[in-house]
């Protein structure tokens, strides 16, 4: 028998040994409790990250443990492989995107075969591949025919240069994120989905969600944004282009009698006839249309408007007129396009008035004593009592709103309403590589669905990205079919949809994978939800809505039986590293430096090198360590053990060799004992019970996801076992806790399980059990006070008699200190919990 653990022998050796036996492979048919865990499946950008390793040997963990509790287990794996970057490389390095990403996807599949993950890799995906793509153009379609998709005419973000659409976080400061062109404004005709259908039942869902973070739950509904309002008529003192009024929308129908100005977006219907009829108006309509769309955007921006020719009357008193404006801060879709500003109590407003010298009232005050207190620097939005505002004076903000939409609604002129934050989801995008939307545009019949039989609509090889914009418009062939409806000649539609598309369904196709449909109803059922989902929190909007949005759509289509996908989410932290930069500014990576003394050196130049913050892994930084030499320097189970084991699983993990090292010596550690471990006479009651503890408490840890405590538990076990006499427990013990490491140490956990003299696979081996009875402790902890002050705490047997529990409490040296010789007043003792000593 070896005296060392091989991790390079041993890990390649049961990695083929899991293969053979298809250990993994997830049976649909079994009768066994089923339990799906799933981490985002990667981009597959070229190599495998610490990211990606941390990620997925959390959720490797709760496979191995479900799996050794007697469950059939799904833990897919797969490839999110449409999008940018793939294209990126194509522009830049002239490799096609199918070419670099599958090479990619080759690289990345045997990196993580490597770190031995528990993964049925018969069911493996790829978003790119047209076996999963063209189901997914039938699924669109099924939505296209349930009414959940339409197209309309919207506003993006046009990059002039890269002839393309970009997405709001790729304009940085106006300017496109790669050609650095000013962005326009366009308008162009694309797919949306309708999710806004589903806004608030995605917002009520939440509320079931409660094994998703809760600051995931929040960002989520913040995003979809519901608020209460009132929708109102201004009547105009004179028309414009037709309209005699203009509908308003508010959230704060309490500030009415605050109110100093109206605003319209630029594309409303009334900045269109004043841009009409004034060049003036027309021009700073132009402006506005210059710069990007975002929120946030328009946000920061500086209030801009335009005071055009008409005047809105205020509905509680005709004789009160207030300006139309145009103003750069008001969206078109959302609400109405147009709003009532009240400077003292929106910030906007308040902004808007400072530069137009509109008045800035008080409508809403702490009490109604400061009535005539004026507005300062900034506006005042929080809620508080009416004042200044006639019949509403006194009443709080919510019972005054409350009494205007009343009002509104008796008389005539509006309405209380719901609005959402949340937009439909546009899904086309002017690119090449992702999946293209199955349409065919016809003069005559307009957009007809591509026929299922003619699916999936397959990518062409032959393009060229040598000019900017969409090589599937630009193709020569690909684009012209007959129309399936008159068979006149046609179009295909040339956009590809958004890939998040693509991940909006790919854990029910891991779930179900028949070759004739996107999945078969009755298998995915078995498996969904997913019981544990574990990824970044950039996920935490718009991946895991549009995911909870695309389940929601198919239940509605009668496609599926259940609204929530994931069952339990879990965010875990980054990976970081120490950043290095040399004299000139530029960033070193890890292995180009080295530390001399207190000082950092650049290893080639000598030059003296500054340590700068620990941050995220990054490639622009160059702080990034590649886990593939780290894998072959220590072993999987190492690299695995830490990751789990420096820092909970919700916070940032600093990369650090040192407690690499300790990991694999901690592996050595258990390997030793299991080789090494002698059989005594007698039992060791002390291990008997400290075995069992520790199986409940790496359970526990486990099942609470907290992976850290976990191991914090293994270690103790070993020390303990470690330093304990021979006996007839040690073995057992030592069988115990190669059976409790095996999730986290698999390749470990089977050698050592082998030369415990264990027949079969540890991974086909039960979870042990402990005795809840065993838990009590025999020890307790007595908390002495003086005067019922915590003076000192002793450890004392438990069920200590009242006596005996005085005595060793007075016995105490810090009691005898306090006392300072004085005899105690009176001393009260609570058994097994309090000695109080009354002086
Ligand atoms: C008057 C008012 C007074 C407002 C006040 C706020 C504070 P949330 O809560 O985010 O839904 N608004 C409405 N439509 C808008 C649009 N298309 N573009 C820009 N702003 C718009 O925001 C609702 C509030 O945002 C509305 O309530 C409206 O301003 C503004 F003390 O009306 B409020
Ligand atoms: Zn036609």
């Amino acid at each position: 028998m070896s005296s060392r653990f091989n991790p390079a022998e041993a890990d390649r050796r049961w990695q083929a040994r899991w293969d053979e036996a298809q250990s993994f492979r997830a049976n649909s048919e079994s009768d066994k409790p089923k339990t799906y865990v799933l981490e985002m499946f990667p981009y597959p950008s070229g190599r495998i990250h610490m990211g990606h390793v941390r990620n997925y040997t959390m959720g490797d963990v709760i496979a191995r443990y479900r799996r050794m509790q007697g469950h059939e287990v799904l833990h897919p794996m797969g490839w999110d492989a449409f999008g940018m970057p793939a294209e990126n490389a194509a522009m830049e390095r002239k490799v096609h995107p199918g070419e670099w990403t599958w090479a990619n996807i080759r690289t990345m599949r045997e990196q993580l075969k490597q770190i031995g993950f528990a993964l049925d890799w018969s069911r493996e995906l790829a978003t790119c591949d047209p076996a999963y793509y063209g189901h997914e153009q039938a699924l669109f379609l099924d939505l296209f025919e349930g009414g959940l998709v339409y197209r309309k005419e919207s506003e993006v973000n046009w990059d002039p240069v890269d002839m393309t659409v970009l997405a709001n976080e790729q304009v940085i400061d106006g300017k496109g994120w790669r050609s650095g062109a000013q962005v326009e404004r366009r308008k162009l005709a694309q797919w949306f989905l309708k999710i806004t259908d589903f806004a608030d039942d995605l917002l009520e869902g939440l509320k079931g969600l409660d094994a998703w973070p809760e600051k995931v739950r929040l960002m989520q509904e913040n995003w979809i944004g519901k608020s209460q309002g009132l929708q109102f008529r201004f009547r105009l003192a004179e028309a414009i282009g037709g309209s005699d009024s203009v509908e308003v929308f508010t959230t704060r129908p309490d500030t009415i009698f605050g109110a100093s100005f109206v605003a319209v977006a630029a594309d409303h219907p009334i900045a269109q006839a004043a841009g009409a009829a004034d060049s003036a108006a027309a021009a700073f309509i132009a402006e506005c249309k210059a710069g990007g769309t975002s929120a946030a955007e328009l946000e920061t921006a500086e209030k801009k408007g335009f005071r055009t020719a008409v005047e809105a009357i205020h509905p509680l008193n005709p004789q009160w007129r207030l300006p139309v404006y145009i103003a750069n801060f008001v969206l078109m879709d959302y609400g109405t396009g147009a709003i009532f500003g009240v400077p003292g109590h929106d910030q906007r407003d308040f902004e808007f008035a400072r530069q137009y010298q509109l008045p800035v009232r008080r409508v809403v005050a702490f009490a109604p004593n400061l009535a005539s207190e004026p507005i300062g620097n900034e506006a005042e939005n929080a809620a508080g009592v009416a004042v200044n505002s006639e019949f509403l004076d006194g009443l709080t903000t919510e019972q005054a709103a409350a009494e205007i939409i009343r009002r509104a609604e008796s008389a005539g002129w509006g309405h209380g309403t719901v609005q959402y934050r949340l937009r439909d989801w546009g899904v086309s995008r002017q690119r090449y590589w992702g999946t293209p939307i199955p349409i065919i545009h016809c003069a005559s019949c307009g957009p007809v669905p591509v026929p299922r039989e003619q699916l999936p609509v397959v990518l062409p090889d032959d393009i060229d990205f040598e000019k900017p914009g969409n090589p599937l418009e630009r193709h020569p062939t690909w684009k012209h079919v007959d129309c399936p409806s008159c068979n006149g000649q046609a179009t295909r539609e040339t956009d590809t949809l958004d890939t998040f598309v693509d991940s909006s369904w790919y854990f029910i196709r891991f779930a179900s994978q028949p070759g004739d449909k996107p999945f078969d109803r009755a298998e995915a059922e078995k498996w969904l939800p997913v019981a544990q989902y574990i990824g970044g929190v950039e996920h935490a909007i718009l991946h895991l809505l549009y995911a909870r949005f695309w389940t929601r759509a198919l239940q509605h289509i009668g496609r599926i039986g259940m609204a929530e996908p994931f069952n339990g989410l879990f965010t875990q932290g980054m990976v970081t590293h120490e950043t290095y930069r040399a004299g000139d500014g530029s960033w070193l990576s890890p292995g180009e430096v080295r530390k001399e003394g207190d000082d950092w050196v650049h290893i080639e130049s000598g030059h003296p090198v500054t340590a700068g913050r620990v941050e995220k892994m990054s490639k622009s930084k160059r702080n990034t360590v590649d886990p593939e030499p780290i894998l072959a320097k220590y072993g999987a189970d190492a690299v695995r053990w830490f990751m789990l084991s420096d820092s909970p699983p919700e916070r940032d993990l600093e990369w650090s060799e040192a407690s690499i090292e300790g990991a694999a010596r901690v592996v050595q550690r258990v390997w030793r004992l299991a080789t090494t471990v002698a059989d005594g006479e007698g039992d060791d009651r002390d291990l008997e019970r400290k075995v069992n503890r520790v199986v409940s408490a790496v359970g526990e840890a486990i099942e609470g996801l907290q992976f850290n405590k976990a191991i914090a538990q293994l270690y103790e076990l070993t020390s303990a076992i470690e330093k304990a006499p021979p006996s007839a427990t040690r073995r057992p013990a030592v069988k115990t806790l190669v059976l409790l490491a095996a999730p986290a140490a698999p390749h470990l956990a089977e050698e050592a399980w082998a030369a415990l003299g264990e027949t079969g696979m540890i991974v086909d081996a039960r979870w042990p059990t402990f005795d809840p009875a065993l838990l009590v402790d025999d020890q307790i902890t007595l908390a002495v006070q003086i005067n019922g002050k915590l003076r000192d705490t002793l450890s004392a047997p438990r069920g200590l008699d009242r006596a005996a529990a005085q005595a060793l409490a007075l016995a105490s040296e810090k009691v005898q200190r306090q006392l300072d010789g004085a005899a105690p007043r009176k001393v009260i003792v609570v058994p097994d919990r309090l000695v109080n000593i009354v002086a």
